[in-house]
Parts: structure tokens; sequence; C-alpha cells
């Protein structure tokens, strides 16, 4: 058995398809952990979606930005955005059931026997594992809850962009949520930057993973295609390759750190 952590497909199903061949994965035996950003600015969103929640047990995913927002145009907490490609599963007769399968996702998963912890973006550099696992469960039970709406009305937004403790109510969730599915920079206190999205820090910020407290923990974590897929830090392994930009989708193995990748089937940006 093998456990392949794949980074954001963002729709890119060809190229999903395509990298399981050439890791021959195997869902009777084989464990997939996907890093988010399933759907949104590639061709086949609605097809990825289904492919993964058809794989059960077989796959793991987190939630992403772009899976967030696909489920706030859902709920109708926020428009769709131009260069949204979101259509066919908001149109799509099985949609309740692929959104309600999205929205149990988790905002992070952690193996303790595999020493891997798994987000989308980052983690805030001040929290340990136990917090880190209890702010994600304090989302995923908003996204579970009744109160979905009123919480994705009220997911957007950069403010309060640094973590403290005794934050409350809409301004706890919403820096939650930032932390695990949009970070890139921060500073020493945990201080979120939304303007880079390069690989260049602005002045006084760090890329996120260069500061952590969980310095023993390993972390697989995707959303930053400008970082090739190279981290330069020892434990933290970047895997988007920006397949929707025309680049190219990543696989690690989890028990041998190898890494499988195939090219991009979209126009370079
Ligand atoms: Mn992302």
């Amino acid at each position: 058995m093998s456990h392949y952590a794949i980074g954001d497909i963002q729709g890119c199903y060809d190229e999903l398809l395509a990298l399981l061949d050439a890791i021959q994965f195997d869902p009777k035996k084989d464990q997939l952990w996907l890093v988010g950003d399933l759907v949104n600015r590639g061709p086949k969103s609605l097809e990825t979606l289904r492919f993964v929640k058809g794989l059960g047990n077989a796959a793991i995913s987190v939630l992403g930005n772009h899976d967030l927002h696909l489920l706030a145009v859902y709920y109708g907490a926020e428009k769709t955005e131009h260069g949204d490609t979101l259509q066919d599963i908001l149109n799509t007769p099985d949609a309740k059931e692929l959104i309600d399968w999205l929205k149990s996702r988790p905002l992070l998963h952690h193996d303790a026997k595999l020493n891997f912890l798994m987000v989308h973006a980052g983690v805030a550099p001040q929290w340990s594992l136990e917090q880190a696992k209890n702010y994600a469960h304090e989302v995923e039970a908003a996204l579970q809850g009744s109160n979905i709406t009123e919480f994705l009305k009220h997911m957007y937004g950069n403010h309060p962009d640094t973590w403290q403790d005794n934050l409350t109510g809409w301004e706890r969730l919403r820096a939650i949520t930032n932390y695990f599915t949009r970070l890139r920079f921060c500073n020493e206190i945990g201080k979120m930057d939304f303007t880079h999205k390069g690989d260049k820090a602005p002045e006084g910020f760090y890329p996120w993973f260069k500061l952590p407290r969980l310095i023993h923990q390993r972390i697989v974590y995707g959303h930053w295609a400008a970082l090739k897929g190279e981290a330069e830090a020892p434990n933290v392994f970047a895997i988007d390759t920006g397949c929707v930009w025309g680049e190219s989708l990543t696989a690690l193995r989890l028990e041998d750190l190898a890494r499988f990748s195939v090219p991009s089937l979209q126009n370079p940006s």
C-alpha cells in the first residue's frame, strides 16, 4: 500500500487520470491525499469532483480556497467571478450530492504513523498540531452545520490578519480559514500578507513554512504554484506545480518521498 499526495487539480481531470496511470494507482490498495482546489479555472471541475467523490475512502481531500468558493456560490453567499469554471457543477442534477460531499471535507488531515500533516495553504506559525486540529474542526463544524450560508457570507475578507487565541465569532473563523486555505507569507507574529503571490517575500515577511512551530512535523501542501514544487525547508513539501497554468501535476509518494509528474494539457498562462 502506498500513499500519494497530489497537488492542486483545479479541474484538470485528464491530467489527473494520466498521473494515476503513471503511478499505477490501485484504489483497492493505495490512498490518495489531495491538497484541495479540486475545482475551478480548469476545464473539467465536474468530472474531477465526481471522480474523487467516487473513490470513497481511497481518497482524502482537504478543502482549498476554490472549493470554498464553489460552496459560497452554490449557497448564494457569493457570485461567480471572472474566470470561474463552476457552471457545470452548479447546473448538474446531482449538484446537491456533490456539494454535500464537498462541504464535509476536512481542512486538515494528519497521519501520525506516516508523520504527515496535509493542509491546502499553510498553518499559522505559532500553532501546535493540537491547536491546528482544533481550529480546523471549528470551521468544519460551521460548514457542516445549519448556519453554513451565514458562515460563507462572512468567510471572505483579509481581516483580522493576525491570529490571536481570543478571537471570536466570524472573525475567528475567517482567520482560521485564511491560514489554512490562503496563506503564503506571514511575519514572526503570524500576520498574513495577502498581496504577494510570487516567490519573493515582502519586507519583514517570510514564507509561512520558514517559521513553523511544527518544525518536526512533515507537512504537505499546495496552493502556491509560484514555488514550482520547492519549499526550501526541511519537512515541508510543496506540491502545487501549476497544472491549471500549463505546468504539471505532481504526486508525492509519502512512504519514500518519490515524486511523479505529468505535463499539463492546458495552455500556458
Ligand atoms: Mn488555492
